[in-house]
């Protein structure tokens, strides 16, 4: 089990915070200027990635005192807790096993008794067979025309992780083309129908309770919609299919066990893309390169289980998180990919992230003292250039950033990849290295600009600097890579949750809004209004006096 552990009374956060005082009067450019071999010191170089972490604040004395901290609080321990299925989510009574869903199903993993490798590679074996009759047109629609759509219906983790797969994985693409209804927003849907010919498109259900108001209403009225355009209620069974570990509850909705792919509650949601819920993954682009995503992954979490904290890419992301956010104090941390099909990441992460440590009880069931999860958000670079970073650059909080980026051009537009990347290297440089008064005044003055004006201006151009960021450069986007970034964000989120004392893998904050949504529904209905505070109550009457 993990064992309870308080970052602010270990052994090396004394030591981490006179560092912290020492390290906040100091530059990181005159670190550079001191030390040629800082980029060496500072980067690891696993098989076809470099995850440079030169550019934060920091210095050996820091890093070896981090990875003391996660020492301290039997990080190892924890990680074998995971990895052999101990019930680590202890709010739900939980094994947290997602990592097994890419794990080598030829090695069995026993859970409460049961091989559950055997059970994984038959889902898997049952998803590639039907996404193989889906591409070859064996499985045709209720009128025999081929699938050309697939709408992926489902909500938070049963839609940001494949969608976030597919549109990184575009290029891989095998042709059905797809899409993606979450919200409860009826638009949302009406925009997706208004698009696809009902004879020619799939539908997946994705709830892993099948109990979600959002995703049942949306399957519900995409169910009636698919009737209505076909004249026959007959066509369910040819355009519909089912993830969840709820079997009755799809069966009641009139989708056969043929079509219903499961998976366990040992599988968190914001977890779960790696198996049935990644089926859309596996429809647009196939089976092989699904599984590349799968051996991605594995290679990655091989890495994060056996490799030195020193040298261990997740850890040290996740230490370097805690430096600045409990040493450092910063409160905020932008993911910003150079990758336009990346474009989902940063909400996929904010979920994965937020909903995981967004926490503020600790695993002895006290109230932490320390300060937790980070917010997280971002957008891809170079738009994001033209927007936020102003105040990444020059605002009064300093947020920590990740780029990410990729060697070699997705697209035939090479030139366009390399003022790309350009501008990834020149984003990162930037925020560490500022530009000082003394720089703008002799470029100013260069300019033919007159002292006064210079004096006006100075202010206004002075970039700080000392904004700590690290890169991920993969050399290339292709399926291995992306699950293997996706997995170092999620194994960095574990070692987050256990040195910040959190149990990472409940979300007891996302149910009180579901049950309050529930309270007042019928009286948006037309029933009787349920005691509310002043504002919603009021706020409840405009609506239902229109
Ligand atoms: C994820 C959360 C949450 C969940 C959705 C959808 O970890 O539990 O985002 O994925 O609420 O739930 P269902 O899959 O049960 O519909």
């Amino acid at each position: 089990m993990l064992k309870p552990f308080q970052i602010n009374e270990a052994e090396a956060s004394g030591k981490l915070r006179e560092l912290a005082d020492k390290m906040m009067k100091t530059h990181t450019r005159a670190l550079f200027q001191s030390d040629a071999q800082r980029f060496d010191r500072f980067h690891l170089s696993p098989d076809g990635l470099t995850f440079d972490y030169s550019k934060q604040r920091i210095n050996e004395e820091v890093m070896n005192e981090l990875v003391k901290l996660a020492e301290e609080a039997d990080l190892k321990g924890a990680i074998e807790s995971m990895f052999t299925g101990e019930k680590i989510n202890f709010t739900e009574d939980r094994a947290v096993l997602h990592t097994a869903l890419r794990g080598d199903t030829s090695k069995p993993l026993l859970h409460e008794g049961k091989d559950i490798m055997t059970d994984i590679q038959l889902v898997l074996d049952q998803m590639s067979a039907f996404s193989k009759n889906i591409l070859s047109g064996d499985f045709a629609g209720f009128t025999g025309k081929r699938f050309k759509h697939v709408v992926n219906i489902g909500i938070g983790g049963s839609d940001l992780g494949p969608l976030m797969v597919c549109e990184a994985l575009s290029g891989f693409s095998q042709g059905l083309k797809m899409h993606f209804v979450s919200n409860v927003d009826g638009a949302d849907l009406a925009n997706v129908l208004a698009n696809v010919p009902a004879d020619e498109t799939l539908f997946i259900v994705v709830s892993k309770t099948f109990t979600t108001q959002e995703t049942l209403a949306n399957a519900a009225a995409a169910k009636n919609w698919l009737v209505q355009s076909l004249g026959n209620e007959a066509a369910v069974a040819d355009h519909f299919a089912a993830v969840s570990t709820n079997i009755p509850a799809v069966e009641k909705f009139g989708i056969s066990a043929m079509r219903t792919f499961g998976f366990w509650d040992w599988v968190g949601g914001r977890y779960s893309l790696w198996g049935a819920v990644g089926l859309s993954v596996m429809l647009s682009v196939g089976p092989e390169n699904f599984k590349d995503l799968l051996r991605g992954a594995r290679y990655a979490d091989d890495h994060f289980r056996n490799t030195d904290f020193k040298k261990n890419v997740p850890v040290l992301m996740a230490l370097l998180g805690i430096w600045n956010r409990n040493f450092l104090k910063m409160a905020s941390h932008a993911v910003l990919p150079y990758s336009n099909n990346l474009r989902r990441l940063p909400a996929y992460l904010q979920q994965a992230d937020m909903e995981s440590n967004g926490k503020s009880s600790g695993r002895d069931g006290m109230r932490v003292k320390h300060e937790t999860g980070p917010t997280i958000w971002g957008e891809p670079g170079t738009n994001g250039q033209h927007a936020f970073y102003q105040l990444l650059h020059q605002g009064t909080d300093i947020i920590p950033v990740d780029f990410i980026a990729y060697i070699t051009p997705l697209s035939r537009f090479t030139d366009h990849h390399k003022k790309l990347l350009a501008n990834c290297l020149a984003q990162s440089e930037a925020m560490m290295n500022g530009r000082s008064a003394d720089e703008v005044r002799a470029m100013l003055s260069k300019q033919g600009m007159s002292e006064n004006r210079i004096d006006e201006m100075l202010q206004h151009k002075v970039f700080e600097g000392n904004r700590p960021s690290n890169t991920l450069l993969f050399d290339e986007l292709t399926p291995f890579s992306v699950g293997c970034l996706v997995s170092f964000y999620e194994n960095k989120i574990f070692v987050q949750g256990v040195i910040w004392n959190m149990y990472s893998f409940d979300q007891w904050g996302v149910e009180l809004g579901k049950e309050l949504a529930m309270r007042i529904l019928p009286a948006i209905e037309g029933g009787e209004v349920p005691p509310l505070d002043g504002s919603t109550n009021g706020l409840l009457q405009l609506i239902l006096r229109c």
